[in-house]
Formats: structure tokens, C-alpha cells, sequence
């Protein structure tokens, strides 16, 4: 659970905050971009040492400047008018939420939101975000370093549902779904379907199939978009409040 339990002035601005980013990201239609900020602020979370997590970091040059986070530096950006506004929020607390409603606007499940996370300028190393040309082993070593499972690790790449790659971002190109700004389980359709023309799979989306161990999550959030949901809801709030221990 995130931080210190906030007073009702701070959980009223959250609200107002929800609604202004509800409308914000569906006039926008930026929902994957917010879903990735709020991942790639919280995901650099190491376990070992208690340092990154969803604390706000990324808005420093030194991290947004990171080779995985090209393209964020717009979505943070959009973010500061949203600080100028609720100045009592932390800007860990504006990235997550928006990650959590744009998943809810886009069809995805709700995701509960506990405020209350505090904000670093402490830039990670890098190399703490997968590396979209590795295997299996590779997205161990970077989840389990944040504390999460095998399980996460599948349920979480269906958020790749929405969006697309970027070639001047990160080199790869296309969307995952032919409806990538709907969130639904047809990643993992898709996934199982082996690649349609013109969708992309990554190699780590390929490692989820190939994979003993990650297959049978596939195969379940293919056939029933339910559990997918459920279990989305919760791995998202995990990785929401990851190095946010109460105190
Ligand atoms: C986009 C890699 C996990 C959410 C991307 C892109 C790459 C990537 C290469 C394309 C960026 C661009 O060119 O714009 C990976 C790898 C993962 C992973 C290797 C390891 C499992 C996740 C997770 C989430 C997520 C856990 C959220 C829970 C997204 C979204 C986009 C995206 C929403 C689309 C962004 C846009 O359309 O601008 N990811 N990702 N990814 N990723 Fe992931
Ligand atoms: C996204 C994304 C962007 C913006 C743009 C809308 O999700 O990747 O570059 O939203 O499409 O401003």
C-alpha cells in the first residue's frame, strides 16, 4: 500500500484528478502512452535494495533520457498541467492514476487506486526496463528483481492490447491488435494465433508462448477474458505501488 494514508483534502483532488484524466486521455487518445508511463516509472522497482519504484522519478532528465523511455518526455510533459493544477499531488501519484484510467476508459477492468506515493528525483541505473529483444530468462531476471511472478509477467504484457511500437522510439514497428485502443485479451489471442499480418510480436510477447512456464497463462487469458481481467487488476496494482511500503 502506498505511503501514508492521505487526508480527505488529498483524496478529493484525486477524484477531481480522475475526472480531468478521463477526459484528458479520451480527447487525447492517449491511453497506451499514460499505461506506459505509469509502467515505465514504476518498473524500475529493485526489490533487493529498495530503490526505484512508482516514485515519480522518471521526470528527471537523467531517467526520462533512458533508451527505453523515448517517447515518454510528451506524456510527462502533459502531466506538469495536471501538477500546475492539484499542486498537493505527487507527480507518482498523477503517473499511476493515469495508467489506471486509461486502462478503465479503453474497456479494460477497474483497478483500485490507493494515493499516497511520495516523490524522488533518484534516477535508477540503467537497464532496469526488459529489453524487447530477450528471451524468457531475461523477463525473469527484470520481473522478479521487482518482486513480481510469472504470472504478472504474462498478465501484464496484455496491456500490450493497447498501442502501438514506434520506429523512432524503440526501432520496432506496428501495433499488437488491430484495435489498439480498446483493451481487451486479443494480445493473447493474437499471440496464440502465431502473428497476423501487420500486427506485431515482439520477441519477449513470443517468449510468453514458447515458454512452458507462461503458456498456460496465455492460453487462459485467450479463452477467458474474465480472468484476464481479475488477474490484470491485480498484478497492475502491484506494479502501481511498487517501493511504495505504508509506514
Ligand atoms: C509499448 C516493450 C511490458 C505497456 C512498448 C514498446 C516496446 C515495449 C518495445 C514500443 C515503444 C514504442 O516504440 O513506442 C515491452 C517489453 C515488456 C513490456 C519488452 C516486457 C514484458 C509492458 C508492460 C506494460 C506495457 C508490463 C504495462 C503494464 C505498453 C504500452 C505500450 C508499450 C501501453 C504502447 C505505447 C504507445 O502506444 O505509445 N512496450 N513492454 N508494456 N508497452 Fe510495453
Ligand atoms: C499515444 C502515443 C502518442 C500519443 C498520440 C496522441 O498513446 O503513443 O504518441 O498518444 O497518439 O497525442
Amino acid at each position: 500500500m502506498p505511503g501514508p494514508v492521505v487526508d480527505s483534502a488529498y483524496r478529493k483532488n484525486i477524484e477531481k484528478l480522475r475526472r480531468d484524466l478521463r477526459a484528458f486521455i479520451a480527447e487525447k487518445n492517449c491511453a497506451p502512452l499514460m499505461v506506459r508511463l505509469a509502467w515505465h516509472d514504476a518498473g524500475t522497482y529493485d526489490f533487493s535494495t529498495k530503490t526505484g519504484g512508482a516514485n515519480g522519478s522518471i521526470r528527471s532528465e537523467r531517467e526520462f533520457t533512458h533508451g527505453a523511455n523515448n517517447g515518454l518526455k510528451k506524456a510527462i510533459d502533459w502531466c506538469e498541467e495536471f501538477k500546475a493544477k492539484y499542486p498537493s499531488l505527487t507527480y507518482a501519484d498523477i503517473y499511476q492514476l493515469g495508467g489506471v484510467v486509461a486502462v478503465e476508459i479503453t474497456g479494460g477492468p477497474t483497478i483500485d487506486f490507493i494515493p499516497g506515493r511520495k516523490d524522488s528525483m533518484a534516477c535508477t541505473p540503467e537497464g532496469r526496463l526488459p529489453d524487447a529483444t530477450k528471451g524468457p530468462q531475461h523477463l525473469r531476471d527484470i520481473f522478479h528483481r521487482m518482486g513480481l511472478s510469472d504470472q504478472d509477467i504474462v498478465a501484464l504484457s496484455g496491456a500490450h492490447s493497447l498501442g502501438r511500437a514506434h520506429p523512432e522510439r524503440s526501432g520496432f514497428d506496428g501495433a499488437w491488435t488491430s484495435e489498439p485502443l480498446k483493451f481487451d485479451n486479443s494480445y493473447f489471442k493474437e499471440l496464440l494465433k502465431g502473428g497476423s499480418e501487420g500486427l506485431l510480436v515482439l520477441p519477449t510477447d513470443r517468449a510468453l508462448v514458447e515458454d512452458p512456464k507462461f503458456r498456460p497463462y496465455v492460453e487462459a487469458y485467450a479463452k477467458d477474458e474474465e480472468l484476464f481481467f481479475h488477474d490484470y487488476a491485480v498484478s497492475h496494482k502491484k506494479l502501481s505501488e511498487l517501493g511504495c511500503t505504508a509506514e
